[in-house]
Order: structure tokens, then sequence, then C-alpha cells
């Protein structure tokens, strides 16, 4: 079980952040409020929830997730791939460090903690266009040292790792076909999100529940299967920012 989840509020620039979508441009109120939304439900099933300050000169710095890399036992500070992201990794240090020992990813390496999934003992990280091998290989290392396993493996759809598989707990992943033809996932029972809820696969599995973008009926109803609660969650101001449910929080 988590008991502490960090968060950091959207800014009032978060939309100078980096897109690729092409959806209409995000508005300052809808996401506050969405984001507030996110926080109420952490709270909502267990966790105490640290709300940092938006990073003014950082207006991608709400999507916590990508500085850090949280594991019960050691928290890896990343090397955000997007050189205008890499001083939020830097804020969030002293933040992890009452809670964890600290270790960084160092340059050339780059790393963004949205391609590393962590699959109870064992982490799968992405080599994306944020992640380089150079980073993955440190934080396997840094992983081995703490006593677990990683496997590396490539990212061709999607901007990070976690925008196509999540963990669903058990031993069950929810991902995209694409990610569902990789040999590396063989041993899990599989949930396919349909081709036209791809953005679903970016479920969050957090104390035994599942949070999930809001309006994806068929995922949901595969969802169910698994028995745990569901709660949907709107975030249609981060998705305009190429971002979603796990990027919004650190779990330790
Ligand atoms: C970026 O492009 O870096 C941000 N606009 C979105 C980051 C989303 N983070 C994530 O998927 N872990």
């Amino acid at each position: 079980m988590f008991t502490h989840a960090i968060v950091r509020k959207p800014g009032p620039n978060f939309a100078e952040g980096i897109t690729t979508s092409d959806l209409k441009s995000a508005n300052f109120f809808s996401i506050l409020h969405q984001h507030q939304a996110y926080v109420e439900t952490l709270k909502s099933i267990g966790l105490e929830v640290i709300i940092l300050d938006p990073l003014p000169d950082y207006p991608d710095s709400y999507f916590v997730e990508d500085a850090a890399v949280v594991t019960p036992k050691v928290a890896v500070i990343t090397r955000p791939g997007a050189e205008t992201r890499r001083g939020e990794a830097i804020a969030i240090a002293p933040v992890l460090a009452e809670y964890r020992e600290i270790v960084s990813i160092q340059a050339p390496g780059t790393l963004d903690g949205g391609d590393v999934l962590m699959v109870g003992r064992h982490f799968f990280i992405g080599i994306s266009d944020r992640t380089n091998t150079e980073g993955a290989e440190q934080l396997g290392f840094i992983l081995e040292q703490h006593g677990y396993t990683w496997t590396p493996l490539p990212v061709s759809g999607g901007l990070h790792l976690k925008s196509g598989v999540n963990f669903m707990g058990g031993n069950t992943l929810l991902l995209t076909q694409v990610f569902s033809a990789r040999y590396e996932f063989n041993s899990y029972e599989m949930i396919v999100v349909d081709e036209a809820e791809t953005y679903a696969a970016n479920t969050l599995w957090v104390n035994d529940h599942l949070i999930m973008p809001a309006g994806f009926p068929k995922t949901r109803h595969n969802l169910e299967n698994l028995g745990l609660p569901i709660i949907e969650l709107e975030v249609s101001e981060a998705r305009k920012m190429d971002g979603g449910l796990t990027c919004l929080s650190l779990r330790l």
C-alpha cells in the first residue's frame, strides 16, 4: 500500500508546456479543477497528499512523475530528456529526501519517470525520445543494487512507456495493441485497450483502486472484471499537454 502522494499544482502558464496534441488549447481553470479532483480522489483512498507549489519557470512541472522514480527503498532523481524540464528534477530532490535515500541520474544519461513502470519488484524501462539507453542502464544499475530486476524495451508509440502500458495489480497489465505484442510482457495477463481508446491505457492502479480517464466505456467494461473499485476522472486538460493520470503524482 502507498501512504503518500506528491503532486504539484499546475501554474497559470501550464499551457506553455511541451505538447504534440492538436486538441484545442488548454484551460487554466479547468485544469485546476481537475487537479483538485485528482488530489481529493487520492486522499479518499487513504493517501496523504503533499501538494507543492507550481514552478513558474517550468510549465510542465505538475507532471511530477517525470522528475523521479520512487521505489520502496530508493528514490532516483531523473535527468529529463527535454532539456527545458531538467530543473524540475532538481526541485523535487529535497522533497523526496525526506522519505527516501536519493540517487541521481548523471549526464549523458536521460530518463523520464513516465518511462519507468514498476510491477512489484520488477521494473520495465522504456527507451524513448526522452529516455536514452545510458539513462536506462544507470537506473537499472541502481535498481539492481537495491535488489530489484529490470528489463529495457523500446517505446515505439506514444510519449512514454506508461502512455501505453500500466500495471493493474495482481499479474495484470493494461496495454495498447502495440505493446501487447512485445515478448517482454508474455508472462502477464493482458487487458488490451481498443484502438479507439488508447488514451485509457494510462490508468492508475493505486491502493487497490483503479483511477481511469473518463469516457472510455470499453476499457472500463474490461477493467470491471478485475473486481477493483474504479474511479473515472476528467483529465481533458492534462491530455492536451500530452499527460495523464499517472504523470500527475509520485506515489510512495
Ligand atoms: C512533456 O511533453 O514532457 C509534458 N508536456 C507531458 C509529460 C507527461 N508525462 C508523462 O507521461 N509521464
